[in-house]
């Protein structure tokens, strides 16, 4: 019988801007609304960055996700999952605050440095509703995103062994999943874990369906398929078509604000969970059935919701 789908829904991340839609979630409240939706409609992991609820720019500081976390803990059970990657340019401790405050069941992890160029979407828009907007895209022509073998070993043990917290290994180009084999080869990295194949970044692999079959063969050479788990999100357009190739193939996914606004061409989504709607219909329809929680826990070997400090 197939596995159920994994369903991932990233509701605000560190990417876009608020200018880009209204409908992306800024405040603490916003966001817990935004994930207890997402979870309602299917989401079995709620993926979360924090935003400065003045100016909707990201927000390392664990007293902000502090204000929306336990409000997403007490009304559902889905899996709360912190971003490490944070936003581009901070700090690596400032990335890795939030979660070694909070110590979720999961936290992501970025599993090599690339450029990450998000300035193309400066040409999209003439004016902007805050000034911090401009110059954070401007600045990527000229951005590496920093993933080195040093602080993603400090990731692991911090929040790895730390905290038991496991993790939503990002993997962005063919070379991060052999970065990820070195670290199951040294026995840091322990079945069964869990792989996010990330499509359609400026910097990374293009969302090209051939690149999606590679990488999944190549990660079942590495790895062996019994040991791991995988999913994919690609960006923007590619989104939903991406997510219904990786279900299709016996993948998970990830939707959500973080990586696309859009629900349809030209067409914003109005929010995360009718996103999640969306690719939850599509599983359905091919005869697939969406995870639950308790399935994802079981399946990824999760510590628990009652385990964390939130
Ligand atoms: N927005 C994704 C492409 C992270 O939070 O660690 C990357 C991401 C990074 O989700
Ligand atoms: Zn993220």
């Amino acid at each position: 019988m197939a596995k159920s789908v994994i369903i991932t829904c990233a509701v605000t991340g560190g990417i876009h801007t608020p200018t880009m839609s209204e409908h992306l979630p800024v405040t603490p409240a916003e966001i817990a609304t935004a994930s207890i939706e997402a979870a309602e409609a299917g989401a079995s992991i709620i993926h979360l960055h924090a935003r400065d609820p003045e100016n909707g720019k990201p927000d390392p500081r664990p007293e902000t996700f502090m204000q929306f976390l336990p409000v997403i803990k007490q009304s559902t059970d889905a899996v709360v999952n912190i971003s490490t990657g944070g936003g581009l340019g901070m700090t690596i401790d400032e990335r890795l605050s939030a979660a070694t405050t909070a110590s979720p069941e999961m936290a992501s992890l970025n599993m090599g440095s690339l450029n990450f160029g998000i300035f193309p979407m400066l040409e999209k828009y003439s004016s902007w509703k805050h000034d911090w907007e401009a110059p954070f895209l401007e600045m990527t022509k000229d951005f590496i995103f920093p993933n080195t073998f040093r602080t993603i070993e400090y990731a692991l043990q911090e929040l790895g062994e730390g905290h038991g917290t496991r993790f939503e290994f990002e993997c962005y180009d063919l070379g991060h999943l052999y970065n990820l084999a070195y670290f199951v080869d040294k026995g840091m990295i322990k079945p069964p874990f869990f792989i996010q194949m990330v499509f359609g970044i400026l910097g990374g692999v293009g969302a090209d369906l051939d690149n999606l079959m590679h990488m999944h063969t190549i990660a079942n050479k590495l790895f062996g398929e019994e040991n791991y788990e995988w999913s994919v999100l690609a960006a923007g357009r590619h989104q939903m078509p991406f997510a219904t190739q990786s279900a299709m193939l016996g993948g998970n996914l990830r939707v959500g604000l973080e990586d696309s606004l859009y629900i349809g061409p030209k067409q914003l989504a109005k929010s995360n969970a009718d996103q999640v709607r969306k690719i939850r219909s599509i599983v359905e329809n091919l005869g697939l059935t969406v995870a639950t929680p308790t399935e994802a826990r079981e399946r990824l070997a999760l510590k628990g919701g009652d385990m964390v400090k939130f």
